[in-house]
């Protein structure tokens, strides 16, 4: 993925219409787009391949499950048309190799959840968080994902993680993290959601948050 505004729209709307239409929008302005759940099951797996004509696709499907349960998702995933998958550490170092490998073969990557933007990752999360994001570079994933909302977390993870690998960083505007000090603190994108296409000017919103980044690099 190039790294040019720094910024991933996190695309959770439910209507392929609207999906697409924000998507042509803000394609200057982000350097990938993340599609989860919520527009998968609204609209069918078919939209990575529609949204893949616009940006870079990162699907987020936190895949958290045996070795050969996470390939059968991997490989529909990659299949569909997307560029990378986004998985859960905490299945531990077998679950994640095989992700890891399939997408080294296909030419794609594979971020992994560290600790988690919620108040609630400090429940359970935050305790496992460290060893994710060492397990994490020693299997030579792509990146991490790390909360924008405890930026002194992300700047530890990125000590752990050293710099071979990347961190994208949610948990921008409506979760209360900013931009800017994600990026400070060792991000190399930040996530953006509800900021951007809760908008009535997504493309300008973006806009404003590449200004914010540009800044603070
Ligand atoms: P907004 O809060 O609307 O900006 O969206 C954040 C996006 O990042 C959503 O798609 C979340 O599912 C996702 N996310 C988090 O918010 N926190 C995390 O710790 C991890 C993710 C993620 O894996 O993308």
């Amino acid at each position: 993925m190039e790294k040019n505004t720094r910024l991933i729209l996190a695309l959770d709307v439910l209507n392929r219409d609207e999906a697409i239409k924000i998507a042509q929008d803000v394609a200057g302005n982000v350097d990938a787009i993340k599609v989860g759940y919520p527009l998968v099951l609204a609209s069918g797996l078919g939209i990575i391949g529609e949204l893949a004509k616009y940006a870079h696709i990162i699907a987020d499907f936190k895949v958290a499950d045996i070795p050969n349960t996470n390939r059968l998702i991997c490989e529909q995933v990659f299949d569909a048309g997307a560029d990378a998958v986004i998985v859960q550490g905490f299945t531990g170092h077998d679950s994640l190799k095989i992700c890891v490998d399939l997408a080294r073969e296909r030419g794609k990557d594979v971020f992994v959840v560290t600790e988690m933007s919620h108040p609630g990752a400090l429940d359970l999360m935050q305790d496992a968080g460290e060893a994710i994001a060492r397990m994490a570079a020693n299997a030579e994933a792509s990146g991490v994902v790390a909360p924008a909302t405890r930026p002194e977390r992300v700047k530890e993870i990125r000590r752990i993680i050293g710099d071979e690998i990347a961190i994208i960083s949610p948990g921008v505007g409506a979760q209360g993290g900013s931009a800017s000090d994600t990026i400070k603190a060792g991000a190399d994108w930040a996530i953006v959601g509800r900021s951007i296409y809760q908008s009535e000017d997504p493309a300008g919103a973006a806009a404003e948050i590449v200004r914010e980044i540009k800044e603070a690099v």
